[in-house]
């Protein structure tokens, strides 16, 4: 029996991208990327993740001014949706204007390395931050990467990037950790650190798993359609939540959730009905009661 094992937290993804690696395209219109969020939310995501720029292998980056028309009026179109909001981007700009349309998560897949206006802002709004790993940068990060160990460089990554957002003025309690999945890493790069995430759940901090479609599943599986790996997606969820993990970054909500929430309980060895049925989870160990201001701490 497992009284340490926290309820899962699903966050759903909207990308409203022309070219992000398993849905580009799909919600680019701002109509259809509010739609695509509000069923999310209907299908349990506590967290709608929003993102207007691809960080997939060799992506271009977006300007500024772009990434701002594709993801504000889809955050000004989700507050209120049952949901918390995170704004998946490295550029402060875009922070600022997502947080005041409602956002109170930064996703950074830069570790406030991107722009150095980031720290700064993530400290004065009081926001919740993912810190996430990557060797490189998208272009060209999937050429060659090499670690001496790869759990132990991502862990002291992660926590030197904790170390520097708390100097920077963001409270500890504020930072959730990614070990980047797919981010600059080869095939066994990402099974041990998932193999070995207890490593990186024991830094402190909710840790952050983003398997969602990605390729190695493909590679595992032989799926090349990347809506193909919904199974292998679950499998990492259900073994992420084993080790500790927290916050699960899926494009397939409904199957994550229920996933995750039948692992919960079975390694809990023990199941509470929900008290409330609105759209969040709390983080108690004891109930699935559900509260939109919930978050991981
Ligand atoms: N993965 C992607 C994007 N953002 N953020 C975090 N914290 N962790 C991740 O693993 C992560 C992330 C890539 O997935 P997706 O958004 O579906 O693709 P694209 O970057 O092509 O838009």
């Amino acid at each position: 029996m497992r009284a340490d094992i926290l309820d899962p937290i699903v966050m759903g993804v909207v990308n409203v991208t022309p070219d992000s690696f398993s849905d580009g395209g799909e919600w680019l219109d701002p109509a259809m990327a509010i739609a695509h969020g509000r069923d999310l939310v209907t299908q349990g995501a506590n967290i709608l993740d929003i993102g207007g720029e691809s960080t997939r292998p060799g992506a271009d980056p977006v300007s500024e001014r772009e990434e701002l028309r594709r993801v504000v009026p889809v955050i000004e179109g989700l507050a209120g949706a049952g949901a918390r909001l995170s704004i998946d981007t490295s550029k402060a700009a875009v922070a600022a204007a997502a947080i005041d349309a409602g956002a109170t998560i930064v996703n950074d897949v830069t570790a406030l390395r991107g722009d150095p206006e980031m720290a700064a802002l993530v400290a004065a709004a009081g926001c919740d931050v993912c810190l996430m790993h990557m060797l490189g940068e998208p272009r060209t990060m999937q050429r060659d990467p090499r670690y001496g160990d790869v759990v132990d460089d991502v862990k002291a990554f992660l926590a030197a990037r904790l170390a520097f957002a708390v100097d920077t003025g963001i409270a500890a309690e504020r930072v959730w950790l990614d070990p980047g999945i797919g981010f600059g890493k080869t095939i066994d790069h990402n099974l041990e650190l998932l193999a070995r995430l207890h490593e990186i759940v024991a830094l402190g901090r909710p840790v952050v798993v983003g398997t969602s479609r990605k390729s190695f599943l493909g590679t595992i599986t032989g799926r090349d359609d990347a809506a193909d790996r919904v199974p292998g997606t679950i499998a990492t969820n259900v073994l992420a939540l084993a080790r500790g993990a927290r916050v699960f970054r899926v494009h397939d909500v409904a199957q994550a959730r229920d996933a995750l929430l039948v692992a919960a309980a079975t390694l809990r060895g023990r199941w509470a009905p929900a008290t409330k049925t609105s759209t969040t989870t709390t983080s108690t160990t004891s109930s699935t009661t559900r509260t939109a201001e919930s978050r991981p701490s």
